[in-house]
């Protein structure tokens, strides 16, 4: 191959890269992968009873590309927003303690910083599901989104099962949490 065309191909194979990444991986295992091997079908849901003010469910269903979620929830205090909602590491602890859910599902090890940019959703933390697809307001929230980085088989990165789905207020808090839970078929 001569040069010229050397050239061309490695800037045709810079601007691909730009276009999916812009360039910057910021994770350290990399990008969060695309899960295609999920249950599709199978249910999770996260039902916030009510006891810290939030009502309703996030639900997470296997999708042929990761899961596809639905936020339908209630009385999130509408002067605190907008809310951020994240799936964290643990489960909530029998105490209720948001607090104790851990940090946030990071299965690619990317950190918070630099914050997620929704435009590239595979280098963000695979459970900064707001930083992806926009945050809520209050009081009541609807949303559905699919993410393609989130697993429901406990041997894949990504893995979101008997996790908490943690609701932060603008400052950041914990308000409300609930862990998402199979749903017998
Ligand atoms: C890509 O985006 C990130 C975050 O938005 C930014 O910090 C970085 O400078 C950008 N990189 C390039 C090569 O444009
Ligand atoms: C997931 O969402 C996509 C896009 O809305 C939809 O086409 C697909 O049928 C959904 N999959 C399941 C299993 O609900
Ligand atoms: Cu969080």
């Amino acid at each position: 191959m001569h040069l010229p065309s050397l050239i061309s191909l490695l800037g045709a194979a810079t601007l691909a890269a730009c276009q999916t990444t812009n360039g910057t991986v910021t994770g350290k295992m990399g990008d969060a992968r695309q899960v295609k091997n999920n249950p599709v079908g199978e249910v999770w849901v996260a039902k916030f009873d009510g006891s810290q003010g939030v009502k309703g469910t996030v639900t997470a269903v296997g999708a042929a590309i990761g899961v596809n979620f639905t936020v339908d929830v209630t009385g999130l205090p509408t002067e605190k927003g907008p809310f951020s909602f994240h799936v964290h590491l643990k489960a909530v602890p029998e105490s209720g303690s948001c607090a104790d859910t851990g940090t946030h599902l990071d299965s690619f090890v990317r950190g918070t910083d630099p914050p997620c940019a929704s435009a590239f959703p595979q280098t963000c933390e695979v459970g900064d599901l707001s930083g992806k697809y926009g945050k809520v307001t209050g009081p009541t929230a609807l949303k559905t989104f699919n993410d393609a980085y989130s697993a429901l088989d406990k041997i894949m990165l990504g893995y979101i099962g008997d996790r908490a789905i943690v609701f932060h207020d603008a400052s950041s808090a914990r308000i409300a949490c609930a862990t998402l839970r199979k749903v017998a078929k």
